[in-house]
Formats: C-alpha cells, structure tokens, sequence
C-alpha cells in the first residue's frame, strides 16, 4: 500500500475513499518491481514527479544533460540484467536522451527511456503546445518498443508491458511515453494498488531444442582448428560460471570481444586474444557465444578471415540474428546460460582435446606478440606515447581487477583495449556496437552507483569533450571516479594544419589544454601528469582515496594515428591531391 495515499477530506478521514494520483502510482510501480534508481534531467512535467520519487526513497540521479543521463541507464542495464531508467522532459529533453536509447537497442541493453510530453489534444492538432512533439511516433524507429499511458489506471500494465519488452528475449531500448496530465490524474487508492503489475519472471529461460545443441556438439567435435569467440551478450548474461565450464572442458581457444575481456582473465591460458588475427585467420570452427557478426567481426568474411572453408556455430536469443552475414550451420537459439549449459552436459570424458598443433600455434603467436609489446609498455618516455601511459593503467588494473574501466576515444580506445588486460566479468564498458563518442562519464557514473565499485575512465581528449561536464555531477555525488584524460591535442593526433585559412585544423584543439582543472572547479582533485610514473602515482592515490579525480595525461601529439585501428573503414576521394 503506498504511504502516499491522501484522503479526500481530512475532516472526513474514513468516511470518503482514499485516493492516490499518477505520481505516487509510477514510484510504486517501479518500486514493485524493484526498480530503485532514475537517471535523470528535471524539468516540466517531471520536476516534482523527481522530488517524490527521492523522497519515496528510490535514487534518482541528476545530470547535466539527458544523454548522458540516458547512457548511464543503458550500462546499468547491462550490468544489472534489470532496464535502467532514463527520466527526461518533453521534445528537447526527450531527444537528447533518445541518442542512448538508441545506443541501448543497438548493443542489447536493458533501458527504459521514460519522458513526460505535452498534452496529446494539442500536440496532436499541431497547436504548439509548450514543447510540442509528438514523441512516440519520433521513438518507435528507434528502439525495441514504445508505449504510452493515458489513464492512471493504467500505469501498471503500461511499466509491466515495458519492463517485459526491455529485458526479455534480445534486451533493448523500451520508450514510455508519460503526457504531464497522467501525473495529477486521481484515482481509488485500492483499485491503483490492484492495477499495479509485478513483473513475475521478466526474463524467462528459453531452451534450445535439444537437436540444435547435438548438432553444434557434433560440428565442433569435428574440428581442427576450433575458436570461441564470446562477445558482450555472454557478459551480460551472467552465466560465467558455465562459460568457463565450457571453455575449459572443451579446451577450445576462445577470442573475447572488447566488452567480454575478463568473462575470463585474459591471462587464461586459452584466451587468444593476443593472437587475434592469427586465430580468425586459421580456425576451422567458430563458435560465437552472444556476439554479432557485424562490423567488428568483419561480418565474417574476407581477408581478416582467411580463404580456408569455415563454419560457424551461434548461439544467440535471437533466431533473425542466424545467417545475417554468413551461413550458420549450427544455430543454437535460447538464453546463453540455458544453451552453454546444455552444451557443457554434452562434452563428457570422451571429448576429443583439439588438436596440439592448433593450440600450441595459438600459444606460441600469443606469446610472440606479448613479448613482442612488453618492452613498449616500459618506457617511461616524456611526452609519453600511448603505451608507456597504458602500460601504467595495465598494471595497475591487474592489481585492482575489481576496478571497473570506462574506455572511449581512438587511439585511446583501440590501445588500450589491446593493452589492459581484464580479469573479471562486466569491468570493461566501452563504446559498444556504435563505437560512439559521449558514454564516457555517464557510464563512469552508472558504474560506481550500481557496484560501488572504483572506477577507472580513461578517455580521449575529444571523446571526454562529449560529456565533461558531468565531471560536476561526479563531485557531486561524491563517486569514486578516477578520469584519466589522454591529451594529444584532438581528434587522433594533435598536429593538423589548416594551410587554406587562419581556422585551426578541424581535428585539433587549443594546445597543451589542463582538463585537470574542470575536476578543480567543483572540487575535485585534478593532476597534470606529464610522465609514465607521475601517471602512476595519480591514479593509484586516486583509487586508494576514491576522490573524483581528473588526470590530464599529456601524450606525443603526434603519437596517434587517423581513426586509431579503424582507418580503414575511412573513404578515399578518387581525386588527386593537388
Ligand atoms: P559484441 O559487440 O561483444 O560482439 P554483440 O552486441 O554484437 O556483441 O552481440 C550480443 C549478442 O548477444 C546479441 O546478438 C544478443 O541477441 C545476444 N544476447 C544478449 N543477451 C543474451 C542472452 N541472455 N542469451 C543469448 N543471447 C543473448
Ligand atoms: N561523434 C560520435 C557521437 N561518435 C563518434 N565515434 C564520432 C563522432 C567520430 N569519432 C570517432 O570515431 S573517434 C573520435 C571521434 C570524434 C575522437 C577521437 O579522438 P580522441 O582519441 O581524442 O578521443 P585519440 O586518442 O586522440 O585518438
Ligand atoms: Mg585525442
């Protein structure tokens, strides 16, 4: 029963029926089904609907701007399986928060985007209400499903309907769509309480047929060179336990995609990731756990691949997702942690180990290439380049594995994510299927609120610039954030010249800027390293004080290379340079 409920007439307490409104049946809709924290920008309609929501104990955290509010809910989503919840205000509020629940949808997170918007009467007949917009149509296209409330009875089913949407099967971005007058809207306190919905088994287990997992067995026994490729949906899924189990018992190599380092250490003698493209080249049979073959696989085709015949084994939630880019011969739908089990109970002790000469290939490259990077990760030159300062974050988070790391930029987010070796599940969030520029402090934020855990955000200096100002919220929350800003004065490299006009190159920015002194300005400690040990230094008193910190690491402008590893993917004019 919700404490909220007010009787009509105080003077007639018990003799008129107590009545509850809009407001307090959304706090207790989400409180019922455990949804205990709002990310958020206030404003008209839901500035008050916030002070309730605080004071009727669920956390509701105040941003500076909406997207970063909304990519805070999209990762605690993905690190709680439960949808994070995104609070903005109409038309302008709505679309700036729209950005991450795109994002959600995209990298099969758990959201939901809920905005109050303008009075239907109005913005349907185009009268230019207050913030005017016709949200819902603006949504649809761009996540899972998008509801709207218009009555208070309602407000149960329609949070029940976009709880179910957000987490079961493939997990997304759900909008729900709260025009202002559903908040004052009054109804019977003990009908609302009965239209309220708890969310019994949102996400259900979904088996895979029993032949489907025969067949993925049979081709994999079969193999020569076989590969495990995990991506983040297997993080997500929380099944660690019996990924391992599969790992090991199979002894099969396994390559982690970025957000999958540390579902097993990548220092797990199986891990192959150091000798990735060795692996995608060479292998016979791949088996992908929760990862798409989109452009991060290469789609599964062409030269990184290699020209030897290759089949492919999936499992994944989602049946369209088999032969999206090449031909599944194994496709094993259900929930990851349904589908690795029903795979583990098939390897018994009759498995044959894949052959030695594959995994002692894989062994050896992996070792190359290691060694290879060692010496690199060493130097302690001033200014640094890329991998003296990364090879101080390698170590530390190898000693505090428990540290959760935000990653973004290019260069900074290519090298480090090859450098920073992960040791436990769900510490590496990063910029996702997208590879967008922004998640940076909303993710850092989200982080420490739903682990408590220290957070590590090492970021390009343009892709902080996305949402540096959060730094405030930060401080003002008091989160144990330690940022490490990789300055190379822009976008990839610091050193372009415009030689057309007086303007700066349009990758560049104002040289030798001090980030370090934004944390400064609300409060927080703020360092200008300069060296590999200075580096050091900072970020480990960072860890130990869980200050909000900001360390500006100034990096060889001219260390980085255009559009970090994905150069590649840059279209060439077929003009001549003059
Ligand atoms: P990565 O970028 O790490 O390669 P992707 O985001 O491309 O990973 O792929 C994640 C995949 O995991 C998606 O196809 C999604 O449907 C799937 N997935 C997410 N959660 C589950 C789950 N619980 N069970 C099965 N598949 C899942
Ligand atoms: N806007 C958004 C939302 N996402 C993007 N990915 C980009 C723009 C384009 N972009 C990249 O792909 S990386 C990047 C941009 C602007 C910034 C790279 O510079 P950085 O990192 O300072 O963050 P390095 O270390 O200088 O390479
Ligand atoms: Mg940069």
């Amino acid at each position: 029963m919700s404490a909220m409920v007010q009787s009509l007439d105080a003077n007639q307490a018990g003799a008129e029926p107590e009545l509850t409104d809009g407001f307090h049946l959304i706090i207790d809709a989400l409180k019922l089904n455990g949804l205990d924290t709002i990310y958020g920008v206030p404003g008209i309609p839901i500035t008050d609907f916030g002070r309730m929501a605080q004071a009727a104990g669920i956390r509701v955290l105040s941003f500076r701007h909406e997207q970063n509010a909304g990519y805070a809910a999209s990762i605690a989503g993905y690190l709680t399986q439960k949808p994070g919840i995104c609070l903005t205000v109409s038309a302008p509020g709505f679309l700036n928060g729209l950005t991450a629940l795109a994002h959600a949808t995209t990298n099969c997170f758990p959201m939901i985007l809920i905005s109050g918007s303008s009075e239907r009467e109005i913005v349907d007949l185009q009268q230019g209400d207050y913030e005017e917009m016709d949200q819902l149509a603006v949504a649809k296209p761009l996540c899972k499903a998008a509801f709207r409330v218009l009555h208070a009875q309602d407000i149960g089913i329609g949070l029940a309907r976009a709880i179910r949407a957000a987490v079961s099967g493939r997990p997304g971005g759900v909008y729900l769509d709260l025009p202002a007058k559903l908040f004052g809207q009054v109804m019977d306190a003990e009908a609302g309480a009965k239209s309220l919905v708890k969310v019994i088994d949102a996400a259900p287990a979904q088996l895979p047929a029993p032949a489907a997992v025969k067949r993925a067995l049979d081709v994999l026994k079969d193999a020569k060179r076989p590969l495990i490729i995990l991506g983040k949906g297997a993080a997500y899924a929380q099944a660690d336990d019996a990924i391992r189990q599969l790992v090991e018992k199979s002894g099969i190599p396994f390559l982690p995609m970025s957000m999958a380092k540390g579902l097993l250490p990548d220092t797990h003698p199986q891990c192959a990731g150091a000798a990735r493209s060795t692996v995608l080249k060479d292998s016979d049979v791949v088996m992908l756990i929760g990862a798409r073959l989109n452009w991060l696989l290469s789609h599964g085709k062409g030269k990184n691949w290699g020209d030897a015949p290759k089949k492919f084994v999936q499992i994944d939630i989602e049946p369209k997702e088999m032969d999206s880019n090449v031909e599944i011969v194994a496709p094993v739908v259900g929930d990851i942690g349904s589908c690795v089990a029903a795979l583990v109970a098939g390897i018994d002790g009759a498995w044959p180990a894949p052959p030695a000469d594959w995994t002692d290939a894989v062994a050896k490259k992996r070792e190359e290439n290691v060694a290879k990077m060692a010496p690199r990760l060493m130097n302690n030159n001033v200014p640094m380049d890329y991998h003296g300062a990364l090879g101080v974050l390698r170590t530390i988070i190898a000693e505090r594995p428990d540290a959760i790391l935000i990653n973004e930029g290019a260069n900074t987010l290519d090298l480090a994510r090859g450098v920073i070796d992960m040791y436990q599940p769900r510490k590496r969030l990063d910029v996702g299927t997208w590879g967008v520029m922004g998640i940076g402090m909303g993710y850092a934020i989200a982080a420490a609120i739903e682990t408590g855990k220290p957070v590590l955000a090492v970021e390009g200096d343009s892709a902080f610039g996305f949402s540096g100002m959060e730094v405030e919220t930060i401080c003002r929350y008091d989160l144990p954030v330690c940022i490490v800003v990789f300055n190379n004065n822009g976008i990839y490299r610091g050193t372009d010249v415009n030689n057309a006009g007086a303007d700066p190159a349009t990758t560049v920015f104002v040289k030798d800027a001090r980030y370090d002194r934004m944390m400064e300005a609300f409060g927080g400690v703020g360092v200008n390293a300069t060296s590999p040990d200075e580096l050091k230094r900072a970020v480990n008193a960072a860890m130990d004080s869980r200050k909000p910190t900001l360390i500006n690491a100034v990096i060889d402008p001219t260390a980085g290379s255009e559009s970090g590893r994905i150069g590649n993917l840059n279209p060439q004019s077929a003009l001549k340079k003059k």
